[in-house]
Parts: structure tokens; sequence; C-alpha cells
């Protein structure tokens, strides 16, 4: 029996597990505490909302006293921590919020789950989710983010993730606070914000708009389909050994640029256009600052230990989310033109 807190659920990779937990966990009960800023949204857990075993909570991770309320209401006894500020670039124009969110947002989580269970750790688990962008930049050689690899951020998200795994580890090696953390590679699939690579371009070849690849689309991305990530997080929320820190990742590199051209070829495929007429869309535009160059995890102890490999072919994961999109034009619309947001931002007014 669980009482589990995610956070962050109403989010791209939150709203896969939750579903994930809701469907295959009957028994358990699942709290979703989910601020819905921008990159929140309800409409992704539409098909789920009324189950028996799930509750929603809107609420900033920030707030100490809603948090120290959610854990003992619900008589929380395992939290995964998904919410964040999570795109590079909005940490470029406005670092402050990804301070505030994924610094303190997470030490506050671990305070009020420390005090909610007053020392006793017994059958408790604040499983931490993190990125590989924690570990910086490889070169464009065969070297892969190990659990090993020294932290070295680049950008302000990264650093205030990396910050936030150092302070679950801390939480861990001071008060035998029980933790596990995982590092993920890059995720895609469906529900993903169209702020992100591919959704992003997906929906602007949809809408004939130009592709803006940063400086010459070289860097390397090492993708990963969410629902790969979301069994992943149950494997290591069930069978993960306290302490420790796991890799995840898709053994799937690709250049921007090459990653790009799939996606044009894909996408007039299945709309019946003759290959290369997205192509026209790929505009090069000046870099992001601070680019990391490449990111590629070595996912083997998640493999060795927990027996976890990735089921999908990138090929057929970026078919199925090439469809998806194309299937939920609705739902584009609705993120892209903010109206979700007024719809929920009223309805939970407080
Ligand atoms: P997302 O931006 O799609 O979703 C984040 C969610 O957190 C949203 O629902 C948002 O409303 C919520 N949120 C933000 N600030 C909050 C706050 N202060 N209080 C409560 N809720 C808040 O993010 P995602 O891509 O689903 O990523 C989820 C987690 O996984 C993040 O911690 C991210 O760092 C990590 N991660 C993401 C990727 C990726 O490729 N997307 C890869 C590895 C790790
Ligand atoms: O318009 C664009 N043009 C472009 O060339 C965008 C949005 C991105 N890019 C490039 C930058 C990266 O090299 O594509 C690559 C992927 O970019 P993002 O989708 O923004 O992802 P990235 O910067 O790699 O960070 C992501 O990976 C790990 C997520 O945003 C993080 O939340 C996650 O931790």
């Amino acid at each position: 029996m669980k009482n589990i807190l995610v956070t962050g659920g109403a989010g791209f990779i939150g709203s896969h597990v939750i579903r994930k937990l809701v469907t295959s966990y009957p028994e358990y009960q699942i709290v979703n505490l989910d601020k819905l800023t921008y990159a929140g949204n309800l409409e992704n857990l539409k098909d789920i909302e009324n189950a028996g075993n799930y509750t929603f909570v809107k609420g900033c991770i920030t707030d100490e006293k809603l948090v120290s309320e959610v854990f003992a209401t619900h008589k929380i006894t395992h939290v995964i921590h998904l919410a964040a500020e999570s795109h590079v670039d909005r940490s470029i124009s406005d670092p402050l919020i990804f301070v505030r969110t994924n610094l303190i947002g997470t030490s506050n989580l671990l305070l009020c789950a420390k005090n909610y269970w007053a020392d006793d750790f017994d059958n408790k688990l604040f499983y931490h989710v993190s990125t590989d962008e924690v570990y910086g930049s490889l070169g464009m050689d065969n070297s892969l983010f190990t659990e090993q690899t020294a932290y070295d951020p680049r950008s302000p998200y990264s650093a205030s993730k990396a910050g936030s795994d150092h302070m679950v580890r801390a939480f861990w090696h001071t008060y035998h606070f029980p933790i596990v953390i995982s590092n993920c590679s890059n995720n895609y699939g469906p529900n993903q914000f169209p702020e992100k690579l591919i959704p992003l371009f997906i929906n602007n070849i949809i809408n004939g708009k130009a592709l803006p690849v940063y400086g010459k689309g070289e860097n390397v991305r090492d993708w990963l389909h969410v629902k790969d990530h979301a069994d992943a997080i149950d494997i290591i929320l069930h069978h993960g050994k306290k302490g420790e820190t796991y890799n995840i990742g898709g053994h799937n590199e690709w250049t921007n640029i090459d990653l790009v051209r799939l996606m044009c070829d894909t996408v007039d495929q299945k709309l019946g256009k003759e290959t290369g007429t997205s192509r026209e869309l790929i505009s090069f535009v000046k870099d992001r600052a601070g680019h990391d160059m490449r990111y590629a995890i070595d996912a083997s102890k998640i493999d060795n230990d927990l027996g976890w490999t990735p089921n999908y072919t990138f090929e057929e994961g970026l078919a199925e989310t090439v469809d998806w999109y194309l299937n939920n034009s609705e739902w584009l619309k609705n993120v892209t033109s903010g109206a979700y947001k007024e719809y929920y931002d009223t309805m939970y007014a407080s």
C-alpha cells in the first residue's frame, strides 16, 4: 500500500507517470500536486481524472503550509518529484524562477516530507526526477555520462536542477532520509509542450512555419520515449536501492539537423506531401547562449541492476508521436493559444 505524492503531474512526463500509476496500481492512492504553470495542463489527464485512486491539488511546491497539509491529509508515504521549470531557453531569460521552483521548491518538499515522516523512514521514499544536463556537455566522441560523472551544469536550468540533486543527496547523508534519484536524457512523445524541439517543430511544420535550428544543428541529444521513462520511474520506485542514482537514456543519439530532417520527412509522408517539402522550412538561426554540444547516457546500471531497457525504437516512437500531434490538433491549438490556461485558472481560482 502506498500513498504517492506526484509533483508536476499535469506536465509532460508527470502526466504519463500518473496515468501509469493510477491504472497499474488501483490499490495505491495517487495525489497530483501541480501549480498549473503554462506547462501544466489537466487536459493531459482527462481520461483518468475521475479514477477513485486519483486526487488533484492545485498548489506550489514552495508553499510550506499547503505542502504540509497535503502530506497530512493524504498520509503520504512516497514522493515522486517531477515539478520543475524545465525549459533551457526560458532559464536563460528568467533564471530566478528556476531557482525558486527547482531549488527552493525541492528543498521545501524535502523538509515537509522529513517533518511529516517525523524521522520514521520505514516504507518511505522521496524519489527525485532529474536530468542528464547536470553532467554538463560531452565532446563529439564516444564518451557517455555515467553515475560517476562529475556535475558540471552550464545553464541556469541545469544549475538549478544540479542544486536540487545536491540538496536531495545532502538529506540522505545528513539525516539518512530515504531518497533515490534518476537522471534522464531528452524525452519525446505525446503531450509535450510545444516549446521543446520535437513538438515545436512538428507544430511549425503543420502550420507551414519556419523551423529555427540553433547554430549549425550539429548538437547531439539522446532521445527517449516518455513512456519508456515512465516505465523506468515505476521500476525505480519499486526496486531502486535507497541512496542510489540511476541514469536513464535511449542509446539513441541524433544531431539536431538529422532529427529535424527526419521529422520533416515523417510529416510529409503522413500528410501525403512530396518528400522534401517541409525541409524547405528549415532555417538556421543564432545559436542558444552556452549551448551544450552533446548529451549521451550510459544506462548500463539500470539495465544490469533493475532490468530496464527502452521498449520503443526511435522510428516507431517518432512516427507514433507525429501521429499523436496530427490527431490532437485541438490540444495543440489550445496550448498554443493559452485557452486551456484561462479555463483552468478560472476553474481553480483561489
Ligand atoms: P514540464 O515543464 O512539461 O512540466 C512541469 C510541471 O511542473 C507542470 O505541470 C507545471 O505546472 C509544474 N510546476 C512547475 N512549477 C511548479 C511549482 N512551483 N509547483 C508545483 N508545480 C509546478 O516538464 P517535464 O518535461 O514533464 O519534466 C518533468 C521533470 O522531469 C522535470 O523535473 C525535468 O527537469 C525532468 N526531466 C525532463 C526531461 C525532458 O526531456 N522533458 C528529461 C529529463 C528530466
Ligand atoms: O527552437 C529550437 N531550436 C533548436 O535548435 C529549440 C527549442 C531547440 N533547439 C535545439 C537545442 C537543443 O540542442 O534542439 C535541442 C533540444 O532542445 P530542447 O528541446 O530545448 O531540449 P534541451 O535543451 O536538450 O533540454 C531538454 O533536455 C533535458 C529538456 O528541455 C530538459 O527539461 C531536460 O532536462
